[in-house]
């Protein structure tokens, strides 16, 4: 099995699940030029990046889905839902939330350039992400009052993604310390080994 990755991207977050499964996986570092390269292509037509290749070939891309797909693949873990649906359920919901709200509030701040070809619009484009990450944080930092973990009573795929996203943050005017539950949770992940592996092996810091 092989994860393509950029350093520092989402794709940190199948990255850290690996580690805590613990089973051999290999990497691919793609950087911004490869992905449009029509070889990448071929695996995620889109250029993005995490793509995961199967021993046998098979593609997967999508954060979310290749996080079950690995939690569902080594269920000793319990990184993923037990026999419950509504386990399925809750990690299924926070997955979706964080790639298809959370995350994708951050790519007019990191380019502005596919909103407005305008440069003199990209000011405006960059305070408006601003302010929708600020939003967005301020609800996952009241879900984690009270909480260790983002979704169940134990630590999911789902904390592997979030904080793959709570790493950007230090690029935005409000610092994860201005949220208290979030900072805890960060500090709680950098220093768990798994993360610790991934974010080593991508040359990136928390
Ligand atoms: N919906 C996709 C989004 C993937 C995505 O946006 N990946 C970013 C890195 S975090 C990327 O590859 N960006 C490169 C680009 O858009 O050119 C997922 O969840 O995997």
């Amino acid at each position: 099995m092989k994860l393509f990755y950029k350093p520092g991207s989402c794709a940190l977050a199948p990255h850290i699940a690996l580690h805590w499964i613990g089973k051999p996986f290999e990497l691919e570092r793609v950087d911004q030029d490869k992905m449009r390269a029509p070889e990448y292509l071929k695996l995620n037509p889109l250029g993005k990046v995490p793509a995961l290749i199967e021993d046998d070939g098979q593609v997967l891309t999508e954060c979310g889905a290749i996080l079950e797909y690995l939690a569902d693949r080594s269920p000793e873990t319990k990184l993923g839902p037990g026999a419950d649906p509504r386990e399925r359920y809750e990690i299924h919901q926070w997955l979706s939330h964080l790639g298809g709200n959370v995350h994708p509030a951050f790519f007019p701040f990191f380019n502005p350039g596919r909103y407005s070809k305008e440069a003199g619009h990209h000011p405006a484009i960059k305070d408006a992400a601003v302010e929708a990450v600020n939003r967005q944080m301020e609800l996952l930092n009241e879900r984690l009052a009270g909480r260790e973990w983002v979704a169940l009573d134990r630590k999911t795929i789902v904390d592997a993604y979030l904080f793959a996203i709570l790493r950007w943050i230090k690029n935005f005017p409000r610092k994860i310390a201005e949220y208290p539950n979030l900072h805890r949770f960060y500090q709680k992940m950098a220093a768990d080994p798994g993360v610790q592996r991934a974010m080593a092996d991508q040359k990136v810091e928390a």
